[in-house]
């Protein structure tokens, strides 16, 4: 127990505190933890506590004598507390001391059995928190951290079968516009990706954080019958292939998909003859539909990786570039291919954008472009919302040009090859986190860092099928270039770190980093800052070397002051291991 009572808690009691609410069972003031519980099931739980007449707090306060929580030890109960509390819990070692009056730390089974009863019932040893998470049970496969974030999360692993089937769930539930079941379905898939063996059998399952009452049905299904119904029928269902080819179109979210299905339309040909108007995006979208649907390789993105720093160069000498989004957590195909660009000198990046994109144009690099300001103004914005994963800075969203060889297979510009084996040959100046496996193989090596434009051949299944969608594509004539989808950032080099982290991936770990960092270090995190929110100060990454939260949490490092990248690391396992390299550093595929 923890002599909550005696201690100051600093936490303010909402307008949602039940000061004047009417308590069946005064002296029981209860405080239900959201911390993986969720928000959700906390407030289910919450609803059901007060119609039954017991006073349920949604802040702490002096007042709680019942901490509820679920799926977490005693231990990491207490830890929750002292950051919310500054730790004055521990003071003169007697946090951990069970005192009279003091709160009870109790599992989630005492407040349902409540419930049940309609009393706060007795309480039992069952119902105190352990001191350590219970041990799973016997066939438990390894004790797993339940934020995404904390677990390494490779690219190859054990379970594909049914994380395939639960990210169909997912797109299906985002093709819906459902983001909570969405995450759900990819919160349990990014569980099952970090499991370091396959799961036969659900009862391997048990005790494991992320797996709703949904997602473990869909894999027991998957584990008894091969497959899933739910999931047979929304792969054959007319609107998800319909809803998944009209989101395909570069330019098309899901309101507007949904109401073109509505009104029949349910394939790109059939947008076509609908004569609808598109906007200038769209209209790019449904010109390269089976390009931009095409997987772009490694080589694709380092070729364009070395026209977008000739571009940066030729405009800002100095500016660094760096691969980011998939490619940068080490997959070998992308959707588009994403770049990160700043200048060590803060001030010289604005306005870059602008300049970049004429260069490209001029060059007759551009099919598409869409450039958006940077519109960050942190002294008046304060914490981005952490939830959200957009951002401010400038960005250009765009179709490259990327020539080919005169059969539609080859890939221009640069050194980069794809040998058989899948290592690659590349050396840009880019800022690019990747290993630089140089192979001797080949005859186009690396000598310059502005290479001329070279012809590179890529030869397999991926050259093949660019050859196809190019023979059969729309547009007249011999074609000697493929559409890519780019998007570009630039970022001051103040927020380089963040925006770096923001912008690596995948969206699921992201999203697990930020409530990871609310709701465990009473942290905000954007892609433009770190926000402390107890001390209401911003973490800036210019300190050369700051260590957070004893360590634990963040720190930054500055390799050299002059030229080189800021470095973000994080003490996460998976994070600990960026920039070391594609082959160590896995993390989500979508
Ligand atoms: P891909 O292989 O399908 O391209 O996979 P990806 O590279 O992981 O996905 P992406 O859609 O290209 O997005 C790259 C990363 O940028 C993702 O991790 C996503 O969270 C992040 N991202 C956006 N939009 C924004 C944004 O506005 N701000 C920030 N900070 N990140 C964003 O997609
Ligand atoms: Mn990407």
């Amino acid at each position: 127990m923890v002599p909550l009572k005696r201690r100051k808690v600093n936490c303010s009691v909402t307008s949602d505190s039940s000061g004047d609410r009417t308590s069946k069972f005064p002296g029981v003031v209860i405080f239900l933890l959201e911390r993986k519980m969720g928000a959700s099931r906390r407030a289910f739980l919450t609803r059901l506590g007060r119609g039954k007449g017991f006073n349920i707090e949604y802040s702490l306060s002096r007042s709680i004598t019942h901490i509820v929580s679920e799926n977490n030890s005693g231990e990491e109960v207490r830890t929750w507390l002292d950051l919310q509390t500054g730790g004055q819990g521990r003071e003169g070692g007697e946090g951990r001391t069970a005192r009279p009056g003091s709160v009870h730390l109790l599992d989630i089974v005492w407040y349902t059995e409540s419930m049940h009863a309609g009393i706060p019932v007795i309480i039992l040893d069952r119902h105190r928190l352990q001191e350590r998470e219970k041990p799973g049970l016997e066939l438990a496969v390894v004790s797993v951290p339940s934020y995404a974030c904390q677990r390494h999360t490779p690219l190859l692993h054990h379970n594909t079968t049914l994380t395939d089937a639960l990210s169909i769930l997912a797109e299906n539930a985002e093709l819906g516009e459902n983001e909570g079941r969405g995450v759900a379905f990819r919160r349990a898939a990014a569980l099952l990706k970090s499991l370091p063996q396959e799961v036969r059998g659900a009862e391997q399952l048990r005790g494991l954080p992320c797996l709703g009452e949904h997602s473990l049905r869909v894999i027991k299904e998957v584990l008894e019958d091969g497959v899933s119904h739910e999931v047979e029928t929304t792969t054959h269902s007319e609107q998800f292939k319909a809803m998944k080819a009209l989101t395909g179109i570069f330019g098309v979210g899901a309101k507007t998909a949904d109401r073109w299905f509505r009104e029949g339309i349910h394939t790109p040909s059939d947008l076509q003859r609908s004569g609808h108007t598109l906007n200038r995006a769209q209209r790019a979208g449904l010109q390269y539909y089976d390009e931009l649907n095409l997987p772009v390789t490694k080589p694709e993105a380092v070729a364009i990786g070395q026209i977008v720093e000739r571009a940066v160069h030729a405009v800002l000498p100095g500016a660094e570039i760096t691969l980011i989004g998939g490619f940068r957590r080490g997959k070998q195909t992308g959707h588009d291919v994403d770049f990160l660009i700043t200048h060590p000198d803060e001030g010289r990046e604005e306005g870059l954008m602008r300049k970049v994109v004429s260069w490209l144009e001029a060059q007759g690099f551009l099919l598409y472009q869409k450039t958006t300001g940077n519109s960050y103004l942190e002294s008046k914005e304060g914490p981005a919302r952490p939830a959200s994963n957009m951002d401010r800075f400038e960005r250009c969203f765009s179709i490259f040009r990327l020539r080919t060889d005169n059969e539609g297979r080859e890939i221009q510009t640069g050194t980069e090859i794809q040998t058989g084996d899948g290592s690659q040959t590349y050396s840009p100046t880019l800022t690019n986190t990747d290993p630089h496996t140089h192979s001797d193989t080949h005859p186009h090596t690396k000598t310059d860092s502005h290479p001329l434009p070279q012809t590179l051949v890529v030869v397999g299944d991926h050259a093949q099928k660019v050859s196809w969608v190019l023979g059969h594509s729309q547009c007249s004539g011999p074609r000697s270039w493929r559409a890519v989808r780019v998007d570009l950032v630039v970022s001051p080099y103040s927020q380089f770190a963040f925006a770096l982290l923001g912008w690596t991936g995948s969206k699921l770990f992201e999203r697990e980093l930020r409530r990871w960092a609310v709701h465990e270090k009473a942290m905000t995190l954007s892609s433009h800052a770190l926000y402390d929110r107890k001390r209401v100060r911003t973490l800036s990454q210019t300190h050369t070397h700051f260590k957070y939260c004893s360590g634990s949490f963040l720190y930054y490092q500055i390799r050299d002051k002059l030229i080189t990248q800021v470095r973000v690391i994080l003490k996460l396992n998976l994070y600990s291991l960026i920039n070391k390299g594609a082959g160590e550093y896995n993390t989500h595929m979508k």
